[in-house]
């Protein structure tokens, strides 16, 4: 670990009043849920066009609702780790702290986090095709597949964002109007390769804020980065925390 960048992470946060956080799929790895892109990646097993479209689930929603209650089995058994609760602990230290996520797994709600912006949905909440309800369902596995709305019963599909399909638009601009407005973002286990997510950071540099990236591997966003942290997160983000509650 690159003791004196942490120090300089540290001193930096120390001085923010408000810090946005962006997550991606890195940050739940060290719980056990595989990210998409690395060497043991879910996009190394599966194809992204057969199960992460709206044409995939047109064409086959069966294969794409075995596929998601494979994911929401996996996602059931597992506990958030130091880095989750390091960023929940964070909302009471700063003036402003949110976190803005990519993953659908719910962790940062588990380990306490409250601000929370879910950029692609959440694994834990289904939407009826018909009439576009939204709703929570924690079943684990599925009793039917795929499920049936219990209102109207028509198909119900994963409340997430799949490739193609377009942001909820409040989410999204509450998203960047963070990224517009803090003084320090933190980007944390993302290979910051999907749109329009990977975007925020780069707003939050325009408009003046300090990028501090936490990821084992360089991403197109390190060269904006006032400090790069090389590691793990549930490692680094504890020892940041440890010089915060040293002052
Ligand atoms: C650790 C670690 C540890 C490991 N600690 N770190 C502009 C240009 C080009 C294309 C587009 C564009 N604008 C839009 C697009 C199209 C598309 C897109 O971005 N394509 C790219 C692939 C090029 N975007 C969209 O379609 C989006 N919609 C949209 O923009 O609508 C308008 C529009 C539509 C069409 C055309 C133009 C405009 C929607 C994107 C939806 C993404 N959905 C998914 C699935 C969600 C549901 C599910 O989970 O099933 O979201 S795909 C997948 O990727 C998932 C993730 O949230 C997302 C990001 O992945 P993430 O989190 O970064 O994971 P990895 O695996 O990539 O990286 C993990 C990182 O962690 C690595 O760097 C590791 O090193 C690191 N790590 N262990 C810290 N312990």
């Amino acid at each position: 670990m690159d003791t004196k960048a942490i120090k300089r992470a540290a001193e930096i946060l120390r001085d923010s009043r408000h810090v946005a956080v962006l997550t991606g799929s890195g940050i739940s790895a060290e719980s056990g849920i595989p990210t998409f892109r690395g060497k043991d990646g879910l996009w190394k097993q599966f194809r992204a066009e057969d199960l992460a479209t709206p044409e995939a689930f047109a064409r086959d929603p069966k294969l794409v609702w075995e596929w998601y209650d494979w994911r929401r089995g996996i996602i059931a058994k597992v506990e958030p780790n130091p880095g989750h609760r390091t960023l929940a602990k964070w909302e009471e230290f700063f003036h402003e702290f949110s976190v803005i996520t990519q993953n659908i797994d719910g962790l940062h709600a588990k380990a306490g986090s409250k601000n929370i912006l879910e950029l692609h949905g959440n694994i834990w909440k289904v939407r009826c095709t018909k009439d576009k309800n939204v709703t929570e369902n924690y079943t684990v596995p599925l009793t039917e597949i795929p499920p049936a709305c219990p209102v109207c019963g028509a198909m119900l599909r994963p409340h997430v964002v799949w490739f193609g399909e377009s942001l909820d638009t409040g989410i999204l601009s509450r998203a960047f109007g963070l990224s517009s407005s803090c003084d320090v973002m933190l980007v944390i286990g993302t290979s910051a390769f999907v749109q329009p997510a990977a975007s925020l950071p780069l707003r939050a540099a325009e408009s003046g804020a300090k990028i501090i990236e936490i990821n084992p591997d360089p991403t197109p966003l390190t060269s904006y980065a006032e400090i790069s942290l090389p590691g793990k997160a549930g490692e680094i983000l504890p020892a940041i925390d440890g010089l915060l509650q040293k002052e």
